[in-house]
């Protein structure tokens, strides 16, 4: 074998080329790696950094005309790919007084996180729910939706967390978008008609659900917030994570979006956790309080309403001297489908 020189190979990497082969032997290390190197970096956006370019945007282009007013988070190492880890995509979306984002529907699913402000709402199939600060709403895939803000001018803007499985239906090629007949969908059902359905442990009795996406598309934070605080009565606090809530659909006790794991969790004061990690690179969002979060190497000190990545397989660690709540979400329900899913307590 010692006799076959470098140049040889080469001539043959050459010739297999133009017959669309490649070698995998060049290639195995990369492709079967020992241990998950994300393509995406730990990043924190301050809140406080990117309000100013948010309101800026107000001024600059209208809602209406936006469609959607939306700054992509976007992963400093996955740029132009609309990406904020290598699966899921976040976006701050601003919408002032008066203000209307016009009816549509794609097969991506998107939740929200409401960061500040109030009298926006959202109608999803026909239900319009007001948005509050701390709720967590869904728009499953191909839901009609669409959003305003009835406060009057002058009042404060509304900000809200865009959170979609966009990288995830792009590498699947499955996407599909249909513009609305009219800007506003027709509101078919009383405000609080899925919460009064599906919000209390029970179901109605001859109900047939369609679909994975949970049926209640707004929790609100007054419940999420009572909830972590019960628990932190109730139960001893994780060393890793502090009290912490899956989100999950009321009919089958799984994920509330097919594709997005959701979770709500409280640090109390004086919390200093222990690192994790996980396959599921996440993206956290500070709902409440202010401390610090350590991920690979970097720390990050965050405030309220800021976010962050923490990528695949990188540990992450928090404490805070106050209460803090972060609100976060991943890819985990596509990587337990498929047995992938794992965590590491260190
Ligand atoms: C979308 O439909 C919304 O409905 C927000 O508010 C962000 C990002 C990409 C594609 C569609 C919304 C989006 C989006």
């Amino acid at each position: 074998m010692d006799k076959i020189s470098k140049g040889q190979r080469a001539d043959y990497y050459e010739r297999i080329e133009r017959q669309h082969l490649s070698p995998l032997w060049e290639s195995l290390h990369q492709l079967v790696p020992t241990k998950p190197i994300d393509a995406c970096v730990p990043v924190l956006w301050r809140y406080q950094d990117v309000r100013p370019y948010l309101i800026e945007a107000g001024e600059l282009i209208s809602a209406e005309e936006a469609i959607r007013r939306v700054l992509i988070l976007e992963n400093p190492a996955l740029r132009g790919l609309a990406s904020t880890t290598s699966t899921l995509y976040a976006g701050l979306q601003l919408i002032l007084p008066g203000e209307t984002a016009p009816s549509h529907r794609h097969t991506q699913s998107a939740l929200r996180l409401v960061v500040e402000g109030r009298g926006a709402y959202t109608v999803v199939n026909g239900e319009r729910t007001t948005m509050e600060p701390g709720d967590f709403i869904i728009t499953p895939s191909w839901a009609w939706h669409d959003h305003g803000n009835t406060a009057s001018e002058g009042a404060e803007p509304v900000v809200w967390l865009d959170g979609l499985d966009i990288p995830i239906v792009r590498f699947l090629n499955a996407g599909f978008a249909q513009n609305g007949q009219e800007d506003s969908q027709p509101i078919r059902l009383q405000e609080g008609t899925s919460f009064a359905r599906f919000g209390h442990n029970m179901v109605p009795v001859n109900h047939r659900h369609k679909g994975r996406t949970s049926p209640i598309f707004n929790y609100p934070y007054a419940r999420s917030r009572e909830a972590l605080d019960n628990l932190l009565r109730f139960e001893e606090i994780d060393p890793c994570y502090g009290v912490k809530l899956t989100y999950t659909n009321p009919l089958t006790g799984s994920w509330a979006m097919p594709s997005i794991a959701a979770f709500i969790q409280l640090l109390p004061a004086g919390f200093d956790g222990l690192p994790s990690r996980s396959t599921d690179a996440t993206v956290y969002v500070v709902v409440e309080g202010k401390g610090r979060a350590t991920v690979g190497q970097q720390l990050f000190t965050f405030e309220e309403h800021d976010v962050f990545v923490v990528p695949s397989w990188v540990p992450v660690s928090f404490a805070c001297a106050q209460d803090v709540v972060l609100f976060s979400f991943s890819d985990r329900p596509v990587q337990e489908f498929l047995g992938l899913w794992r965590e590491s307590l260190q």
